[in-house]
């Protein structure tokens, strides 16, 4: 079972309403015996070589393939505990390289500390795998990995924009609206209206899937872009945990279930907070469950160009003196990581310069502190210093990261 020469390119984690801080690809060392190619990426402050490889070692066209993740830490040591995001260890998301074939899977964990699924695929051609997950104390990684199938080979369909933003599949009836026009580095709600295709009434009958009331995943044409979002839910916005408790967007609005968005029934509405990096053409697959049966509704959309993104203005930000500046934009907290003398008063001041991010509240979970963000304001938090150790704090969607080391 010898390795498959696998590149591994760092994605920028562009959607989602929250990028983690942009990672570097150090391509440090490259092993070619049964461990497999893999490859070492810096997230943070973290360090984790991830290997991929397919058993057999081409992947037959229909014929069943084992894919096989290994996530090792800086020191080498496989990580055998990924956090269960959304009720798995790993989201693996497939696409071919015409974006007209989607795939969903999920490697679970195996005693040797591999993750492993199988997965048979219809067609031969170039595909691409994006392997989703979260290792402890780590942010979001999202690693892809090209794979080429051999077999035969479909005609390869022209990815083009869709001419209207409705789509029918297994008797949904989809249509997505975006709260304003598809522009590349503006933050937006995309809204996706749920209605039965036989009975044309709203659907009030969506099921979890994987916990969430909806998966979107976005994808661009070059495949260089990804996101894996998730619906903003009504019964969430408590849970800091899953509820995207963006900036200035109406979502809160939409409180209760009885709530209508122009005019239709909110409980037959999900809603996600995205902002495309880059304009061009973008496929995204939106995944629902009803009756047991997840339902992928593929959309195609030509981003715009947008505004150049504007550096964050400071001069109008009155920080009182002393405080210790964290400044909140679209690459997270900076700075993140802050060590402190012991017994020394520390106050932190934050400041939100845009809301092209997540950033909306920041949540200190071991001091039960938990600070609203509004954009254009100074936002001070007094961190207790009479102990040494580790405060930890994030954002309200637990992406953006960062902690104050009192010693
Ligand atoms: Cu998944």
């Amino acid at each position: 079972m010898k390795n498959f020469i696998i590149f591994a390119t760092f994605l920028a984690l562009a959607f989602s309403g929250c990028k983690t801080a942009m990672p570097e690809t150090q391509t440090a060392n490259r092993q070619t015996d049964n461990q497999g190619a893999q490859e070492t990426v810096k997230i943070g402050e973290g360090i984790y070589k991830v290997g991929f490889m397919t058993n057999p070692q081409t992947a037959n066209a229909g014929e069943p393939t084992e894919l096989m993740f290994t996530v090792k830490n800086k020191k080498d040591e496989t990580i055998r505990d990924l956090q269960i995001v959304h009720e798995k260890p790993i989201h693996l998301l497939v696409v071919s390289e015409d974006l007209n074939e989607f795939y969903h899977l999920h490697p679970e964990a195996q005693t040797d500390g591999v993750y492993k699924t199988s997965f048979t695929f219809p067609n031969g051609g170039n595909f691409r795998l994006y392997a989703d997950f979260t290792a402890n104390n780590s942010a979001q990684i999202v690693q892809d990995f090209p794979l080429t199938v051999s077999g035969n080979q479909r005609p390869p369909v022209e990815l083009k924009a869709d001419e209207k933003l409705q789509k029918t599949v297994n008797g949904l009836r989809v249509t997505m609206k975006p709260d304003s026009d598809l522009a590349a580095n503006k933050e937006m709600r995309l809204n996706f209206q749920v209605t039965d295709a036989n009975t044309n009434k709203p659907v009030t009958d969506l099921e979890n899937y994987l916990g969430a009331k909806a998966h979107f995943v976005i994808i661009s044409q070059d495949l260089q872009e990804f996101v894996h979002a998730h619906p903003m839910s009504t019964d969430n916005v408590k849970g800091a945990e899953h509820s995207h408790e963006m900036n200035s967007m109406p979502h809160e609005k939409l409180q209760s279930p009885n709530e209508k968005l122009n005019g239709v029934d909110s409980e037959s509405i999900v809603s996600a907070h995205v902002t495309f990096p880059k304009a061009g053409l973008h496929k995204i697959f939106a995944q629902f469950q009803r009756a047991g049966q997840v339902i992928t509704v593929p959309f195609t959309v030509n981003v715009k160009e947008g505004v150049e993104e504007k550096p964050i203005d400071l001069s109008k930000a009155k920080f009182p003196a002393g405080a210790f500046k964290i400044i909140v934009s679209k690459d997270g907290f900076t700075p993140s990581e802050i060590s402190f003398k012991q017994g020394l008063p520390l106050k932190l001041a934050f400041y939100r310069g845009d809301a092209q991010n997540c950033g909306s509240e920041v949540i200190f979970k071991d001091l039960h502190i938990t600070k609203k963000l509004p954009v254009g304001k100074v936002v001070l938090v007094d961190i207790p210093t009479d102990t040494a150790g580790e405060f930890s704090f994030a954002c309200g969607m637990n992406m953006f990261k960062g902690k104050i080391v009192v010693q």
